[in-house]
């Protein structure tokens, strides 16, 4: 890379060797090589990658096996896009579909031109960053969680091709990996919000941000503790007609196969505390953090979700494409158990709310976890969102896919 670094440096600058000291160059090379350098600080000169054809979907459709997914009568999946480790999912005003990473570091925009419910267009927006789990769009511009900042990609809609350089709204988050992933949301009252997960398994930390959902203004400005006591959570949404929060979150290892459960939490107002690390579940106090606490003294869950199950995102269903039943309840994506004998999670899940209480939670969508061994699992669900014509996409990290459940009568 040296090499290359300083035959392209004394090519541009035939002169001298220091370019630095005196800066004697070519005009006539410079002047062409500068429009190149500004496209790729952009980050993107290259077309987008066109979705794939309706043959090429049956045959992705048999590679993620999808004959194997198990939903209730009437609903079937299809492949929506393939899409590299996609993650957090988010709209853009336009109906562009925007898909986050985790272990892999682009954030990609989803087209549907002719609005089949099949993706024409994949386009990479952005490259290279940390963790880019969270998408959130607003006011025509799309905000991105890395790890321990969050950032904006302006006008993104009319300009996927050639996307602008991102601009920083905020940097101070932790720059911890663990639980470092990010998913967020803009709520009703236009403010970003933003989890800080616990930087470990289970532990106390001294700066108040870790185990927090937080939140700030969209310039960056304001950042605040919403909610205290949370692991990790890596899906939330707010209730259609409320306007409250509700959170997934993500329970201890290491206690027992069968506890604690993930968790369905119900946070409408500021500062409350949801027990992390001193009670987990709303019933069990941590072996050594829950010393001389009291389970009473935290939120406990609404629902709880299955030991180990990974609940990551959810959404309520807002959509008039499935029966009248489905309006307002809970979907929730489990992307599933990495130590647990028995795995579990690996499906999407229901939660039906009657009130400001669980009245049902039911298996929607399943069949990624053929057997009992994790390793048999062949796909994890990640996010959910519902679509403009209400239909349900999913995405799934393990295969790179977006899948997309319909429901004919
Ligand atoms: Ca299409
Ligand atoms: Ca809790």
């Amino acid at each position: 890379m040296n090499a290359i670094m300083s035959a392209w440096i004394e090519w541009l600058f035939p002169s001298v060797k220091q370019p630095a000291l005196i800066p004697v160059f070519n005009r006539k090379r410079l002047l062409w090589v500068l429009p190149a350098l500004m496209l790729v600080a952009c980050g993107s000169n290259e077309t987008p990658k066109p979705a794939e054809t309706p043959a090429q979907q049956d045959s992705l459709a048999a590679k993620f096996q999808l004959d194997k997914i198990k939903l209730p009568p009437g609903f079937s999946i299809s492949v929506y896009a393939a899409v590299p480790n996609a993650r957090s999912l988010a709209w853009g005003a336009n109906g562009t579909l925007f898909v986050g990473n985790k272990d892999e570091s682009n954030v990609y925009a989803v087209v549907d031109t002719d609005k089949n419910g099949k993706a024409d267009s994949v386009y990479t927006i952005a490259k290279g960053l940390t963790m880019p789990n969270g998408v959130a769009f607003r006011n025509g511009s799309l905000y991105i969680a890395e790890m321990s900042r969050i950032i904006r990609l302006d006008s993104i809609e009319s300009r996927l091709a050639s996307p602008p350089a991102p601009v920083v709204v905020y940097d101070k988050y932790p720059d911890k990996a663990h639980h470092g992933w990010k998913f967020i949301a803009f709520g009703p009252d236009d403010k970003l919000y933003v989890p800080v997960g616990a930087p470990c398994n289970v532990c106390e930390e001294k700066d108040p941000v870790f185990a927090t959902i937080t939140r700030l203004n969209p310039d960056g400005t304001g950042m605040e503790i919403f909610a205290k006591g949370v692991r990790n959570s890596v899906g939330f949404a707010w209730h259609p007609d409320t306007k409250e929060l509700w959170f997934t979150e993500n329970g201890r290892d290491n206690m027992g196969e069968d506890i604690p459960e993930d968790e369905l939490n119900y946070a409408p107002k500021k500062d409350m505390h949801f027990g992390f690390p001193y009670c987990h579940q709303g019933t069990d106090l941590d072996p050594e953090f829950g010393k001389g606490k009291n389970c009473a003294d935290y939120t406990a869950p609404v629902q709880k979700l299955g030991p180990h199950v990974a609940a990551l995102g959810m959404r309520f269903y807002t959509g008039s494409m499935f029966p009248a039943e489905y309006r307002n309840k809970i979907f929730i994506a489990q992307h599933g158990s990495w130590n647990r004998k028995i795995a579990s999670g690996y499906r999407v899940m229901t939660v039906s709310l009657d009130g400001n209480k669980a009245a049902k939670f039911e298996e929607f969508a399943t069949g990624w976890l053929p057997g009992t061994d994790d390793k048999e699992a062949f796909g994890r669900p990640v996010d959910v969102i519902v679509a403009a014509d209400g239909a349900l996409l999913i995405s799934d990290d393990k295969q790179g896919a977006v899948y997309r459940v319909s429901y004919n009568k």
